[in-house]
């Protein structure tokens, strides 16, 4: 079974996105969720998690020299963090397009952060900036057996009948 999972993962594109503590905080877990599902990317994982400071500075290491990573990684670790696993056709890159500029001021409308965020330290979502961040921050945040195949089911899978 997991040998299927993998074979079926290493041809399929994957992306890391998670809503921030701001955006749990703000009931936003549905509205976002719904956004990736309804342009018809896969579900392969999710998780409620509150990563600690040392987990949060590993995630966003590309960004320690910045005057901004200590309150960023103390707001990461401060709350719960909806972490999930995104698949299909160019998701890494048209996630970053649903998610909009990382400045919610310069983000456009109808992006998750043009519509729902104001300022750049609260912008409510993360999502990964291209293919290797891509594959090293599902591996950081998620155990390989924790990331489901979206394989549609066969007509006999969801028969009626047993
Ligand atoms: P991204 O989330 O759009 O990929 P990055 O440049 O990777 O943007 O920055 C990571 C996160 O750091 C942003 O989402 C934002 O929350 C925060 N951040 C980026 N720039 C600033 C800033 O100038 N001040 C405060 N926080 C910032
Ligand atoms: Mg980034």
């Amino acid at each position: 079974m997991l040998q299927e999972q993998e074979a079926h993962a290493a041809e399929m594109e994957r992306t890391f996105i998670a809503i921030k503590p701001d955006g749990v905080q703000r009931g936003l877990i549905s509205e976002i969720i719904s956004r990736f599902e309804r342009k018809g990317f896969k579900l392969v994982a999710i998780k409620i998690v509150v990563p600690s400071k040392e987990f949060a500075q590993k995630h966003y290491h590309d960004l320690k020299d910045r005057p901004f990573f200590n309150g960023l990684c103390e707001f990461l670790s401060s709350a719960p963090v909806v972490a999930m696993v995104w698949e299909g056709e160019g998701v890494i890159k048209y996630g970053r397009k649903l998610i909009g500029a990382t400045d919610p001021q310069k983000s456009e409308p109808g992006t998750i952060r043009g519509d729902l965020a104001v300022v750049v330290g609260r912008n409510i979502i993360h999502g990964s900036d291209g293919p290797e961040t891509a594959k090293d921050e599902i591996n950081l945040w998620f155990k390989r057996e924790e990331l489901m195949a979206a394989k549609p089911l066969t007509s006999e899978a969801i028969a009626l009948t047993e």
